[in-house]
């Protein structure tokens, strides 16, 4: 046995050779400057060229690199998903359908009670179905018949799939899709401009970009896009169910998000469906006000009155919170307002105006723009944290909401402040052609952020509220048809192109006079509102450019292996065979969004075509594939391309019972006076509101 080394002596070793070392150093330092120095001038400018292409090609050569070490951590998050799947947590097998529901039964028929209310303080109950089949003991849901897919890499897990994991790690280097940058993004990068921030799809200018809320909207890192044959990418064979299955199975899906919402995350805002927990926003209960009227029309009635005891008992404003106007708006408000229609039951009214009234400081600005956030128990109102301004689709998505309470209560205050918004836009400089700029300023009441349209992200309600609120009162407001007329031909000037390969027209967006061929999935509520306002008498074309973007809304789900669309899709515009839908990997989420549904909606009930029920049919499939949570809920995930990990976020957003489920229910039902758009006209979150008798006051 040695002895142990004294620690002197190691101490003065380490010092010695760390001297050693740094002399050493420094002659080969020297040695080298020598050499260097005895080199021709010639010789010397050559190495340095050659150093400067090494050092250029490793720069080139970076993205590549990324994209491996990005798909390297994906593999990684593949095997939490392998660890979830063990743990239960996976997602639907395919042929897997909803277990158990309840009987069938006929569709809530809203016969008697079918007459909008008259203006007046005395608005009586608008619709009260008649029977509310009671809910009956939960039967097999009938199988679908089984689709002949002309996709051998879509949809399943692995063990079903010809050719195995399409995921990004298997797929061939050859395989690749060339990778062409976008002309605006060459552009850019040529021109050195500033940079753009991407935020709910909004693309603004990277030092002017504003905070996102603290929602749902974040986004994800992802693998590279996956190759697809482009013969795969043909349609889906249409499947015959009859109507009253697929009723059924909204039917079903809603009782699976409930049971998830109510034994988790009761009286909270949101499920998170997969850490079996609760999100809290607004600490308002906000997934059940939004559920209200779903269930209502669902013929849900257990659930409705359970969730009706915990409004009139649990339910209060009076807290000291700060909520956002445009939000608390639609979801709240405007589902107090047509749950109280429904049901006629005032309490629901008290509510919506308890609500209405707390949200009225927000309006107390100097330009009379609203302010973004309202603390409903303290009664102040303020724009967020990092800017003064509002965002305009929020000023201006608040209007069928409050114009309807003024018309319940009797009571102008509320339609005041809402249509004072209206009159400033309509007249405000900084238009292009109809289109907005996507934010104003609650100070000086200008646009600013001037040079970016879109109709996604920050913008889209504002046009789907000029159609709305002019059908609300009767068709009697001249500037806000005006305005609406005018920005679909600004749409049609300016932002409207086709793919190379399939020829689809999309919406893109112009950024200071580029056009960048981009589309959120929020851009899908375009074709359901160009159609309403086709129906309402507006020009014929605008119904043709309802059906061409109702196509590639489609084709944005049914390019995707998962059959789900992404956030945001990328067009493609060369004129070669290939993918007409590109993915970002940052956009690939899919957060159970409702637009492409409401729109097929609307394009149903105008036009009667069944393809349009067997394209959401698809849709409800897939999302109970890939987003199903077992032990209750559904979840948003993070990748739609990869449908063997498609990364569930855990999270349920409360539109997905407002809204999605509600319009896949419209869509199926064979009555076609349920909710006639005739008499109703839908919020932007699903939500019915009348069409008054009388025009506004
Ligand atoms: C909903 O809250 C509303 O539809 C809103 O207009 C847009 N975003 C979500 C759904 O995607």
């Amino acid at each position: 046995m040695y002895p142990p080394p004294r620690k002197d002596f190691i101490a003065l070793t380490l010092s010695d050779q760390h001297s050693r070392s740094y002399n050493n150093g420094k002659h080969r330092r020297q040695s080298c400057w020598r050499k260097w120095k005895q080199l021709s001038r010639l010789q010397r400018s050559l190495i340095l060229f050659l150093l400067a292409l090494l050092l250029i090609c490793g720069l080139l050569s970076y993205p590549s690199f990324s994209e491996q070490w990005r798909g390297m951590s994906d593999r990684a998050v593949r095997e939490d998903w392998d660890e979830d799947w063990e743990r239960g947590l996976k997602p639907i097998p395919p042929g897997v359908n909803p277990v158990a529901g309840p009987a069938v039964g006929p569709a809530v028929g809203l016969a008697g009670g079918a007459v909008g209310p008259e203006l007046g303080p005395a608005v009586g109950p608008g619709l009260i179905p008649e029977v509310i089949p009671e809910p009956q003991r939960p039967k097999v849901i009938p199988k679908p018949p089984a689709k002949k897919r002309p996709f051998p890499n879509k949809r399943g897990p692995p063990s079903l799939q010809k050719e195995g994991n399409v995921s990004d790690s298997l797929v061939k280097p050859a395989e690749k899709e060339p990778v062409e940058k976008e002309p605006v993004e060459k552009a850019e990068e040529e021109e050195g401009e500033k940079p753009l921030v991407s935020w709910r799809g909004a693309m603004i200018e990277a030092d002017e970009a504003t905070e996102p809320p603290p929602s749902a909207h974040e986004k994800d890192g992802a693998v590279p896009p996956v190759p697809v044959n482009p013969e795969d990418t043909a349609p889906l064979a249409p499947v015959s169910v009859k109507p009253v299955d697929r009723l059924e199975t909204v039917r079903e899906a809603f009782r699976h998000a409930w049971k998830g919402y109510k034994e988790f995350a009761w009286g909270h805002d949101e499920l998170k469906p997969v850490s079996k927990s609760y999100g809290e926003w607004f600490g308002l209960g906000l997934t059940l006000i939004d559920a209200l009227d779903t269930m209502w029309i669902l013929g849900l009635k257990e659930e409705f009155e359970e969730a009706r005891k915990w409004v009139e008992t649990e339910l209060s404003f009076s807290k000291n919170v700060d909520v956002n106007l445009f939000e608390s708006t639609i979801r709240i408000l405007g589902g107090l307002l047509s749950t109280y229609h429904l049901t006629g039951d005032e309490m629901f009214l008290e509510k919506a105006k308890d609500i209405g009234l707390r949200l009225m400081p927000a309006f107390k600005t100097p330009s009379k723009i609203p302010f973004s956030d309202v603390n409903i128990g303290k009664g102040t109102a303020h724009p967020p944290r990092w800017t003064s301004d509002s965002t305009l689709a929020e000023v201006t998505s608040v209007q069928l909401e409050f114009r309807e309470l003024s018309r319940l209560t009797q009571d102008p205050q509320y339609q005041e402040v809402v249509n004072e918004v209206m009159r400033l836009v309509h007249k405000l400089p900084g238009k292009h052609d109809g289109l907005v700029p996507m934010f104003i300023n609650t100070n000086s009441g200008q646009f600013t952020h001037k040079g970016v349209f879109t109709l996604g992200a920050r913008a889209d309600s504002y046009y789907e509220y000029l159609l709305k609120q002019w059908i609300q009162g009767g068709k009697t407001e001249p500037d806000l048809l005006e305005d609406y007329l005018e920005a679909i031909e600004g749409v049609k000037k300016h932002l409207l192109r086709t793919t190379g390969p399939r020829k689809l027209t999309f919406v893109g967006e112009l950024n200071h006079n580029r056009f960048n061929p981009k589309m959120d999935h929020l851009v899908c509520f375009l074709p359901g509102t160009l159609a309403l306002g086709a129906h309402n008498g507006l020009p014929e074309d605008h119904m043709e450019l309802a059906l061409q973007l109702m196509e590639t809304c489609h084709q944005m789900y049914v390019q995707m292996e998962t059959g789900l669309s992404p956030e945001i899709a990328h067009f493609n515009l060369q004129p070669y065979d290939g993918r007409d839908v590109n993915v970002k990997p940052a956009d690939r989420h899919n957060l159970l969004r409702p637009e492409t549904v409401e729109s097929l909606f609307y394009l149903y009930r105008f036009t009667k075509d069944t393809k349009y029920r067997d394209w959401g049919w698809d849709i409800l499939e897939s999302f109970n594939k890939y987003t199903r949570v077992p032990s209750g809920g559904y979840t948003s995930i993070s990748n739609v391309r990869d449908p063997v990990n498609p990364g569930p976020r855990d999270k349920m957003e409360s539109f997905f019972l407002g809204e999605t489920l509600k319009y896949f229910y419209l869509l199926f039902s064979d009555d076609l006076e349920l909710l006639s758009l005739d008499k109703y006209v839908f919020n932007t979150e699903a939500h019915p509101l009348p069409i008054w008798k009388s025009p506004p006051v």
